[in-house]
């Protein structure tokens, strides 16, 4: 296997953040400098055309999640729950230009979707990255909420990733770059789990644990799926596979959080993963949730970072 790359001195990186703080996020590209315009072309914002530090250089709390109506959601959520105003009418998204994802921002909350699986998130973070470098953010805290498989744990318990792992049960992202393997490390930040596992415990009825999610490369094969439209392994070795995932410490599986811990960890992002788990893959493989369940589960994971949120931000005495 080669070397994990993070922060190993090199052309590439050497340098790169010594003008900024520990604190600021940073970019490990040393191009970016000399470009004249730097356009985020999937979300519709640029260098040029807009004032990114005034735009986002307040944000401290970025939350991403797959689906746009999800995300939008949350921001409302959590206008509401800031007290920012009741309505939320002027909250509009800020890439409506584009459809390949929506952003909202509340306060110093910013709230985006980033569609499924790895290519999708990661052509999001690049720029969601560069964004909050160009804007002078910093101190911010990244968090991606969503949906998942569990393994051994009952549907609706949400899970906060300690160590994201691939499908071989290695904490390791492996990019395809030119025509090499880079492998990066996929650790998440370990107090921010365990302050968001402390948060949950002051919720009543919510069933949260901490272990490893498992982020694959698909739903079906990759999950170990029997229904979908190519399976060419028998339920035994199906059931081998996740009780083996299980023993190794695995709690939930997913498609996005290899690479989410990997880019955030390198870009100096303190990042965290909070997923909701809609079924037990020791037991079936379809998700047959009432839609009403299928609603409230997904709300878990916004109402756990929301009540992060306002205790970070000083809001002890409130409930919700
Ligand atoms: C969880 O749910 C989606 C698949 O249904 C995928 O984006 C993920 O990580
Ligand atoms: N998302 C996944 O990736 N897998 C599941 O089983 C459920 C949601």
């Amino acid at each position: 296997m080669l070397p994990l790359d993070g922060d190993a001195p090199g052309p590439w990186t050497h340098g790169l953040t010594r003008d900024y703080g520990e604190k600021f996020v940073h970019v490990k590209n040393p191009y970016l400098a000399s470009l004249d315009e730097d356009i985020l072309y999937h979300l519709d914002l640029g260098t040029k055309t807009h004032n990114l530090p005034e735009m986002f250089g307040d944000v401290k709390f970025v939350c991403v999640g797959g689906s746009p109506n999800r995300m939008k959601a949350f921001a409302l959520f959590m206008h509401k729950e800031l007290g920012l105003d009741e309505s939320g009418e002027d909250i509009k998204d800020i890439c409506a230009g584009t459809d390949r994802y929506c952003m909202y921002k509340t306060g110093s909350v910013l709230s985006i979707s980033h569609g499924m699986g790895i290519p999708s998130i990661s052509i999001m973070l690049h720029e969601l990255i560069k964004l909050l470098h160009h804007a002078r953010c910093y101190d911010v805290t990244i968090i991606r909420i969503g949906t998942s498989g569990g393994i051994g744990i009952a549907p609706g318990s949400v899970v906060i990733t300690d160590t994201a792992v691939d499908s071989f049960f290695k904490p390791r992202f492996e990019q395809a770059i030119l025509d090499n393997i880079v492998t990066r490390s996929t650790e998440l930040d370990k107090e921010l789990a365990e302050e968001l596992f402390n948060c949950s415990k002051e919720i009543p009825n919510f069933p949260t644990l901490i272990g490893h999610t498992m982020c694959t490369y698909d739903f079906y094969e990759g999950q170990g799926r029997l229904d979908g439209a190519l399976c060419c392994f028998s339920r035994e070795k199906k059931l081998d596979y996740l009780k083996r995932a299980y023993r190794a410490g695995i709690r939930n599986i997913e498609m996005e959080s290899t690479v989410f811990a990997a880019m955030c960890g390198l870009c100096g992002l303190k990042a965290a993963v909070v997923c909701v788990t809609l079924l037990d893959r020791l037991e079936c493989d379809q998700i047959n949730l009432a839609h009403d369940v299928l609603v409230e589960y997904q709300q878990r994971p916004q109402l756990l970072i929301s009540k992060f949120i306002k205790q970070r931000l000083g809001f002890h005495s409130q409930t919700s």
